[in-house]
């Protein structure tokens, strides 16, 4: 762990380099792996102390009280043959001592390469610069490219992202392969439909594991705000006992304690979409939809017989090529993702999902957590 001291502050307390990104509709801190402690233990230790976790309000850190902006990124460079980059992302549960590094975040991954590329882990093409980023998580490739005019990151752009203010520089993400990418298959249940406690769902994983259900069947319209579904108790009970039934038949064993799978209500578009969607994520409702998320949900829609199939409204053919356009829509907008699903031997393949997303560079400097943080963690693993 590459700590550096700091002139101002007494050898209590511990700062660690760290960069803010904002990555999408996401929001956290990114280190380099070699600036914090290679013991898994200890390092959970000092996120949890950086964050101010547990604790409903983050008070005592620099998480934002809110699943979406309690995200870490922790960047190295690859070992692996054909990569540029490796990236750990980590969810620091706001109200438990819990660090989840099970699943992946397609938002965060949108500022590895501009972190990358400010903290001279790899160097500018030319106006554009494309890196291969191993999310190393569950194993996910993406061809990363990022806007480098002059040889430098910028941030600056005309693209816009729903969720989030203004326009920026686009970042396009081509994902290699993320089908069964945390539970082993796309379709982890072997089936396209499954029945749980009297509810038809849709278990699938084209990168993030997601439970997809019709929202009528839970007495909703799917179109209510997320206040209003979070202030719902008796909904997120009912979709808490569907999710940890899932979870088992996803293979994914008890996940009381896990953040996956992400459960999504559905009803037909009504902004001109393919599907409208309600997030949680997965107690809370996404203010959006994740971007793996959006991509399973959009895959669902493309298979026959599945929970959203008989809602989605199709791209024109005339708007088709090889790859589809799907428009999902969600509670601040709409979130588009490019797919190309072809039917195999033993079903469904996925060929192609990408998409664009934004980020920014928000600040830069160190964090600093107490030195007990770090001793009392060797003391127990003495
Ligand atoms: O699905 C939220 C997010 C995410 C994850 C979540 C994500 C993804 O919006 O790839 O981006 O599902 O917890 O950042």
């Amino acid at each position: 762990m590459g700590v550096v001291a700091s002139r101002h502050t007494a050898a209590r307390e511990v700062a660690i380099p760290c960069t803010l990104m904002r990555g999408g509709t996401s929001k956290g801190p990114f280190f380099l792996r070699q600036d914090l402690p290679e013991d898994v233990a200890t390092r959970d230790r000092v996120l949890l102390a950086v964050m101010g976790s547990p604790d409903v309000r983050q008070i005592d850190g620099i998480g934002g009280a809110d699943p979406l902006t309690s995200k870490v990124g922790i960047v190295s460079i690859s070992s692996r043959p054909g990569v540029d980059l490796d990236f750990l992302f980590a969810q620091v549960v706001v109200d438990r001592a819990q660090v989840d590094t099970t699943a992946n975040c397609g938002n965060m991954l949108a500022a590895v390469v501009p972190f990358a590329l400010e903290r001279c882990l790899i160097q500018a093409q030319g106006d554009v610069t494309t890196a291969r980023v191993l999310t190393v998580n569950t194993g996910v490739l993406s061809d990363i490219t990022v806007q480098t005019p002059g040889g430098l990151i910028t941030y600056d752009g005309e693209c816009r992202i729903d969720g989030v203010p203004g326009t920026h520089a686009p970042i396009a993400i081509g994902f290699l392969d993320t089908a069964g990418a945390v539970c082993g298959s796309l379709l982890p249940t072997g089936k396209v439909l499954d029945d749980i406690d009297g509810i038809s769902a849709t278990c699938i994983d084209n990168g993030m594991p997601v439970v997809v259900l019709a929202a009528a069947a839970f007495g909703k319209t799917g179109y209510e705000s997320r206040d209003e579904l979070n202030r719902d108790t008796e909904l997120k009970r009912q979709l808490e006992r569907v999710r940890l039934a899932a979870g088992r038949l996803m293979g994914l064993g008890d996940v009381t304690d896990k953040v996956v799978p992400k459960m999504t209500l559905v009803a037909p578009p009504r902004d001109g979409g393919a599907i409208s969607t309600r997030t949680f994520i997965p107690h809370l409702c996404h203010a959006s939809i994740g971007v793996l998320g959006a991509v399973s949900v959009a895959t669902a829609c493309l298979l026959p017989g599945s929970v959203p199939s008989s809602m989605t409204v199709m791209p024109h053919e005339s708007d088709r090529g090889a790859s589809t356009r799907l428009s999902v829509e969600h509670p601040s907008g709409e979130f588009t993702v490019d797919l190309e699903v072809s039917m195999g031997p033993s079903g469904p393949e996925v060929k192609r999902a990408a998409l664009v997303r934004t980020a920014r560079k928000l600040f830069a400097g160190h964090v600093f957590v107490s030195a007990r943080v770090i001793d009392l963690s060797n003391a127990s693993h003495a």
